[in-house]
């Protein structure tokens, strides 16, 4: 063992499967499906006590899908499609959560699934060509392959406030939400004002009894204009539901909505304006496509008419004038960091007596006391703390599963300059390892099911094609590896995303390595990189037949 002395997995008598997957969450289940379909025995690890992933463990007050819910689903099953019935023009978590209970238990996956286990270490052994997993029940597994389906947003970030141990009040993560929590009448506290806050806010100061939200960096939220679907919008949206996947698999951001393909320098200021209100009205992602999504990322100038105009909506929303202003974003470019959308009145919260708006940029978070939050000003008296700051993304919970592959490196020391994946499937070193929706894929750039679709799809027929061709192990070039990140920085670097500290780039974490982690090129663009790859004999990857010499060297 050359770079770990602790072995990831103690030696006892393990069990002989083909495949381990963890998580039980869009990508595990279909994975899950997929395989078991082509006759692997397939054994599914997950945390929780149920399936759902994000949406088991995000169950907080408002909680709810960004995508629309018609193509925030499975597209692979038209049983499923049938039988699924969606109320609302965005899915409420629990509503989410009930649909992938449904799907695990239309698709029978429940029996190759163990619920309250989590994985404490995995390691390829080089003799055997296989994977030895271990679990924190003290059972071992040995499998060819090792496949992850941990999600990207899923190891809740906390940040390290002094003296949170001397709070005496409650505090939750929001990415930790208990069944159930009482705020009626209670002095809350809410840190930060992402996504996940945005839904939140609204509906804390409807139960609290006085909500502060300790704000550091302003945001874009978009009307996402929700309502419920009715019965002839939904049949119109059955009949059309093999162009609707066609057009969301072959765009840009997995959605299958019209884009003006204008960029804003060649219309007038009227036009502009024309083109942002129609957008404004249809709401959520629709308004990214204002002008071309990629152009509006990319094109400063562009960008800049499109902040503006959030901006003065936002000044028209908010009441007081100090806090429009302290609400106004203008620290970034709107969409280098991802748009959060607004559901219900997020701005005009802001308006109620009973809710306070603080600037924690201006005064920062010194320490938490027994009663509350003491800023570098002022002291709030608080019975209840709500941590809405977000997840370690796209490596934290792929880390956390303590992988070794060749020689006993670890991914976190294989990492230690930020992730390295070839096409975000597969890692040097790591032979039979797969990463559904890892670092260097689009996954969070797009609506997720449609990424998740498309990886869990190109992983089975590569392992369709190793069964076929009779090879042991899969694994990528170090050479292609390489070239990989360099595309995916080069293609972060020619759009406006360096300009916000956020998520995408590690910046939310304090001491993690900065790269940019999600391919920005589009799923359409990657979708042809990934055939064009698996076409050419899965060029960039190496194949060898079970300890042989290399078969194919590409
Ligand atoms: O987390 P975030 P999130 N002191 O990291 C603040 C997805 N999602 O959970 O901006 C004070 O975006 C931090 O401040 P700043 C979606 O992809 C999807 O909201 O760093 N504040 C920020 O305001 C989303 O992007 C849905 O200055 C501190 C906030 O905490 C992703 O999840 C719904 C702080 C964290 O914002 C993450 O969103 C909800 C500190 N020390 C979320 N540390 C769907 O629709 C952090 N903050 C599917």
């Amino acid at each position: 063992m050359s770079h770990d002395e602790s072995p990831a997995v103690e030696a006892t008598e393990a069990t002989d499967i083909d495949a381990v997957i963890v998580g039980a969450g869009f990508s595990g289940l279909y994975m899950l499906h997929r395989l078991r379909e082509l006759g692997l025995s397939v054994r599914v690890y997950e945390k929780g006590n149920g399936v759902g992933g994000t949406w088991y463990w995000n169950r907080y007050p408002g909680a709810r899908c960004d995508s629309e819910s018609h193509i925030y689903c499975y597209s692979f099953s038209d049983d499923i499609l049938d039988e699924w019935e969606w109320s609302e023009r965005y899915p409420e978590q629990p509503e989410i959560l009930e649909y992938l209970q449904f799907a695990a238990d239309h698709l029978e996956l429940r029996r190759d699934i163990e619920f309250n286990t989590e994985i404490t270490g995995a390691e390829f052994d080089e003799a055997s060509e296989t994977w030895t997993v271990a679990t924190d029940d003290g059972e071992r597994v040995s499998s060819q392959f090792f496949i992850s389906a941990v999600g990207c947003l899923s190891e809740p970030f906390l940040p390290d406030f002094d003296g949170l141990d001397d709070f005496e009040g409650e505090w939750y993560h929001t990415a930790r939400w208990p069944e159930s929590v009482d705020l009626e009448g209670k002095r809350v506290g809410v840190i930060g004002t992402g996504s996940t806050g945005i839904q939140l806010i609204p509906e804390v100061a409807e139960r609290a009894g006085h909500l502060s939200v300790l704000q550091r960096t302003p945001n874009y939220a978009v009307p996402a204009r929700n309502r419920p679907l009715n019965d002839e919008e939904y049949e119109e949206i059955r009949e059309n539901y093999d162009e609707i996947w066609s057009e969301a698999r072959d765009s840009r951001l997995g959605m299958p909505f019209d884009t003006e393909h204008n960029s804003a320098r060649q219309l007038s200021e009227e036009e502009i304006h024309e083109a942002l209100e129609k957008r404004w009205q249809q709401g959520g992602f629709r308004f990214l496509h204002a002008f071309e999504p990629g152009h509006t990322l990319s094109n400063a100038e562009t960008n800049e008419i499109v902040s503006e105009f959030i901006r003065d909506k936002i000044r028209e929303k908010v009441d007081d004038p100090d806090d429009a202003e302290s609400l106004v974003p203008t620290s970034h470019p709107y969409g280098a960091k991802r748009p959060p959308m607004d559901y219900n009145g997020y701005y005009e919260t802001y308006n109620r007596d009973d809710v306070r708006l603080v600037d924690v940029d201006d005064a920062p978070i010194t320490t938490f006391t027994a009663d509350g939050i003491q800023t570098e000003t002022d002291h709030y008296d608080l019975d209840v703390v709500i941590f809405a700051t977000g997840f370690d993304a796209m490596t934290g919970a792929l880390l956390e599963l303590d992988i070794q592959g060749r020689d006993g490196l670890s991914i976190s020391e294989k990492w230690n300059a930020g992730p390295r994946t070839y096409l975000g499937l597969g890692i040097s070193g790591f032979p039979n390892l797969f990463t559904i929706t890892g670092p260097q894929s689009p996954s969070v750039l797009t609506n997720m099911p449609m990424a998740i679709e498309q990886h869990v799809e190109w992983i089975t027929d590569c392992i369709e094609h190793m069964q076929r061709e009779g090879y042991q192990t899969i694994e990528p070039t170090e050479e292609s590896e390489s070239q990989w990140v360099s595309q995916t920085n080069m293609l972060a670097d020619n759009m406006l995303f360096s300009e916000a500290e956020s998520w995408y780039r590690g910046a939310n974490v304090p001491g993690k390595e900065q790269v940019f982690t999600p391919f920005p090129g589009g799923l359409d663009m990657y979708r042809d990189i990934c055939d064009r790859v698996a076409e050419d004999d899965y060029d960039g990857f190496e194949l060898r037949r079970a300890s042989d010499a290399p078969v194919a060297e590409q």
